[in-house]
């Protein structure tokens, strides 16, 4: 399988979240890709790929100009305000009252974030930005016919929403590239979310569509972050409604009870017939994840990527989490190679 990377990712290079009431070190860092990468080449799953620049149009299908801008330049702002070189926020408006943008750097951070977990760094808009163009990558390969692709991003992506960014995700690479798909011709696109928390912001992007169907398993949001989304009556809205699928599990999840749900989802996905599926592969479902509480086994992964084999539709895989550095290469390599098998 080709995989997709590019070194841009460096760039963000986050200190610190807030956690418990403190700061600590920030989970989400380089040295996931550089494990996965590392791994790639020692196993040689096949050619590793630059990615290319295919500018801001992809990324405005998904996010709005304002939340772009803001990104391209809250670091400079905050730099006026702070010598600390993590931009986190520290108010938040909860049911946005007014359609104004904030005027200090404080108000705009919290008017566009939904955590304080997230770090915006001085080269975050530039990891982010190579995030996307990763996965946009990756989707041109599956397009033009590899039966699957894999874009290795980080920052990850599936808690952005069109102006939303936290769960360390800035750009939704998956529903960039799911977008990117119904451009070049597909019809219906399906996204299946595997990592251990919601994908809130992939659902708020697709939730009043048919043509992607939203498919998610994860931790059970009353015990789990992201808290507010997840749960299984979300069910879509409008034209989009029975176009969103979450398979809430409960903290302690081991594989029989992941595979049902697995099964199900695939099931759903089989019915709606897409023409192209997209994968939002965290590994964070691994027993020995720092932030996870499932008890997936690195067999388990292996078994996942078989059954999403069974599809057999156009799959792109794009990285979300997955914290476990000693084992995140292993994880995710053997989701692509049970893919392959
Ligand atoms: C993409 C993804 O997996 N995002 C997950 C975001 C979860 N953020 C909240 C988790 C808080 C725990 N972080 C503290 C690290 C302590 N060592
Ligand atoms: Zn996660």
């Amino acid at each position: 399988m080709i995989t997709v990377y590019s070194d841009e990712h460096k760039y963000h290079h986050g200190s610190g979240e807030l956690f418990r009431g403190s700061v600590v070190p920030c989970v989400e860092n380089p040295d996931r890709a550089s494990e996965i990468l590392s791994r790639i080449r020692t196993i040689g799953l096949g050619d590793v790929r630059p990615a290319h620049d295919f500018g801001l149009s992809p990324v405005y299908r998904v996010h709005t100009e304002r939340f772009i801008a803001f990104l391209q330049s809250a670091f400079d702002q905050w730099k006026s305000i702070s010598d600390n070189p993590d931009a986190l926020p520290s108010a938040w408006t909860s049911h946005r009252p007014s359609a104004e943008e904030p005027q200090s750097i404080n108000g705009w951070l919290g008017y566009y974030s939904f955590d304080a977990g997230t770090p915006i760094t001085a080269g975050t808009w530039r990891a982010a930005k190579a995030a996307a163009d990763t996965a946009l990558t990756a989707q041109a390969i599956v397009r033009e016919g590899a039966p699957a692709a894999f874009a290795l991003t980080r920052p990850p992506g599936h808690h952005a929403s069109s102006e939303q960014y936290g769960g360390y995700c800035f750009l939704n690479n998956a529903a960039i590239a799911a977008e990117a798909m119904l451009r070049d011709g597909a019809d219906r696109v399906a996204i299946i979310d595997i990592d251990y928390h919601h994908g809130n912001g992939t659902q708020a992007i697709f939730y009043d569509r048919s043509d992607v169907l939203f498919v998610s398993i994860h931790a059970d949001p009353a015990q789990e972050y992201p808290f507010y989304h997840g749960y299984a009556q979300e069910t879509g809205n409008e034209s989009g409604e029975g176009f969103n699928v979450n398979y809430p599990l409960p903290i302690g999840t081991g594989w029989e009870r992941y595979r049902e749900a697995l099964d199900d989802g695939l099931r759903r996905i089989s019915t709606y017939g897409p023409d192209a599926l997209v994968v939002s592969l965290g590994v964070d479902t691994f027993d020995g994840d720092p932030l996870g509480k499932f008890r997936l086994t690195s067999d388990n992964f292996t078994e996942i990527g078989r059954r999403i084999s069974e599809l057999s539709t156009p799959t792109l895989f794009i990285l979300e989490g997955g914290y476990d550095l000693e084992s995140i290469g292993l994880n995710v390599t053997n989701v692509l190679c049970g893919f392959e098998e």
